[in-house]
This record gives C-alpha cells, structure tokens and sequence, in this order.
C-alpha cells in the first residue's frame, strides 16, 4: 500500500481478503466516516454558527446536553437510516433504540454510538470526538429491541472513533490491528497515516480524573499513590499525568505513546459503579486497545466478555499499557 491510501481504497482491499464478504460493512464503514465528515466541518464551525451552546434538553442518564450533542446524533442517524445497511441504532443520547423508518431497507448490522464524546470540552476547543460500535443482528431478527444488542464485546465485527481535535483522526479496527487516518480537509478524504498501531507495554503516564480520589477503592488508591510517589517510591520512577476528561483524545494518547487510562469503579452517587458507557465507550474502546496490544479490564472483568444489560450500563474502566494495566488487575485480587 503506498501512502496515499485513502480509507475507502483500504477497506475495500482488506474486504478483498475475504472472499464471502458481501461488500456490506466496507459500505457501512464508509457511511460512518461520512458522517464524522460533515461532524468535523460542525464541530470546527460551532463558535461561528452559533451551535456551540448548552442546549435546553437532558439526555437518558440526566446530563444536560449540549445543542452539539443533539445536532451530532441527528448527523448520524440521517447519514445510516436509509443506507440498507444496519437493523437498528442505539445512541448515548436516545433512550431507546432507534428504528429504521419503515419505508426504508434494513440491513444485517446494528451500531452503537456516541455521537459527541467529551462534549463539554467544546466551550473550551479541546479534542471530542464520535465512537461507535458495529456488531451484526442475531439470525433471524427483523425487528430488533434492546435484546439484539446483548453481546458481548468479543462479538463486534468492527469498532472506531474519530477524534476532532488539531486534526481530525479516525481510528478502526475489524480485527485485524488498528489503523489510523486522517482527514485530509482539502479533498474530504480520511488517509491512512497511522498504520497498524501498537500501545508500548510498559509506560510512566497516567489519566484519571484525580477530584475523584475519595471515591475510589483501595487498589486504585494503592496504584495512583505509587504511582505519585515516584522515584521514592515502590515503583522507583517517576509518572506523569495527563486527563483530558475526553476519552478519545486519552485512548488516542494511549495509543500512539502508551499510557495508562482510569475511570475506575467508584462510590459517588451520580456515576453508581463507573462513568462511562459499556455498549458505545467501554466495549469499543477495548476492543481497539486489544487489537493493538493494550489490556481494557474493569479491575476484575475484561471488558470484552462484559454482555450489556442494557444500552446505558455504565462498567468500570481501566485500559491501556499492557504491564501497567496487568499490575493493577493484580492488585484486585489480593
Ligand atoms: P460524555 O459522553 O457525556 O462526554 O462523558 C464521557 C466523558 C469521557 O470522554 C471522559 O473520559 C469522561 O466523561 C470525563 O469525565 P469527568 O468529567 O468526570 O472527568
Ligand atoms: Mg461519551
């Protein structure tokens, strides 16, 4: 592959490895980059067009949304209803599933997404982005509920996020590694720039929203102590922290230096056993950390096998470096 290739070019080269493939998720890959597109070109012009704003509406989990929230979630579903690709949706900003209209084709795949992840960065013009999560309707279901998307991680057939920050970035995998692209806003194309992406096992950096400290369990506690305590302490180097308090710009950290990324289980009453999102965050995100050689456990649980027990389940998150994350499950168990 030279290194021009574009993110159409490389899915249908990697769909021509597999002989049975119908063409149908290439297709639907390309409808979701479509989207980020024209998410990107909003996200860049939200101060100017006046859509940068809380909104007057809360989401399904009680957080105010902000107009960017609602206007990204819309971009998706009108860019993935009417493309015969997908069964159903299931959005971070919509309670229930979303249907296909009827008048239109439905497809084998369902997808999970969170259109704006880290939206409250947009006041402030830090990274966000969209992530998603693609997994194939059960055999015989042609009118899917909530039912349909109790899987498990291990059962995607594809995952990706896209981050809108100093450039605008879409990382996938299908299960083959992880590759990064970026938008190339001249010609509106994404181009493969960030091939087969790997996360360096062992790191000195850390992220977790530290105001949370008094709420964490004891092997967190223990972990981030060590962690600050340095060349004086157990661990015997020092660690540098980062929390962008936008997970895609932190999974992007992590993948491309490494690092270790914490939203850990935790005893505040607003989040009730983790912040972040299984079906459209969580199981995602693990399954690119996987492919590209980090861990993503709860502290107890590898993610992947996690089955939802509905769209909105928040889980525990602890990704990243293989050693680090390693050595933090072992402290779970003792
Ligand atoms: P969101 O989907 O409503 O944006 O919430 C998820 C975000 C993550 O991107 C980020 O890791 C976390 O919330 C930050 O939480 P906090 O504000 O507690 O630091
Ligand atoms: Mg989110």
């Amino acid at each position: 592959m030279n290194s021009h290739t574009n993110l159409t070019q490389f899915i249908i080269e990697q769909q021509r490895t597999k002989p049975q493939s119908t063409g149908d998720l290439s297709a639907l890959i390309n409808d979701i980059a479509s989207a980020c597109k024209k998410i990107s070109h909003l996200v860049n012009r939200s101060g100017i067009i006046g859509i940068g704003g809380a909104s007057e509406s809360e989401n399904v989990q009680g957080e105010v949304q902000k107009e960017l929230d609602i206007i990204t979630n819309d971009v998706m579903v009108e860019h993935l209803n009417w493309t015969g690709h997908l069964a159903a949706m299931a959005s971070e900003e919509i309670e229930d599933i979303i249907q296909i209209p009827e008048q239109q084709p439905k497809g084998k795949y369902l997808i999970s997404f969170d259109p704006l992840d880290g939206s409250s960065n947009i006041d402030i013009n830090l990274s966000v982005g969209t992530i998603f999560s693609i997994l194939k309707c059960p055999e015989g279901v042609t009118e899917p509920t909530v039912e349909a998307f109790k899987q498990p991680g291990t059962e995607q057939v594809c995952a990706g996020f896209c981050v809108y920050g100093p450039t605008t970035m879409m990382i996938i995998t299908t299960g083959n590694g992880v590759d990064g692209f970026t938008l190339d806003q001249d010609v509106g194309e994404f181009i493969l720039t960030h091939p087969q992406m790997t996360i360096p096992e062992d790191t000195a950096e850390f992220a977790i929203n530290m105001s949370n400290q008094r709420f964490w369990e004891p092997p967190v506690q223990r972990y981030i102590d060590e962690c600050i305590n340095g060349v004086d302490g157990v661990r015997e180097k020092d660690f540098n922290m980062r929390w962008v308090a936008s997970m895609v710009a932190e999974v992007y950290r992590v993948l491309t230096r490494g690092g270790v990324f914490l939203y850990p289980l935790d005893n505040k009453p607003s989040t009730n056993g983790g912040k972040l999102r299984l079906m459209y965050e969580a199981s995602p995100m693990s399954f690119i950390v996987e492919q590209a050689g980090g861990i993503s456990s709860t502290g107890r649980d590898r993610i992947m096998e996690l089955t939802p027990e509905g769209v909105h389940q928040r889980v525990p998150v602890i990704l990243g470096s293989k050693n680090e994350v390693e050595r933090i499950i072992s402290y779970h168990q003792k």
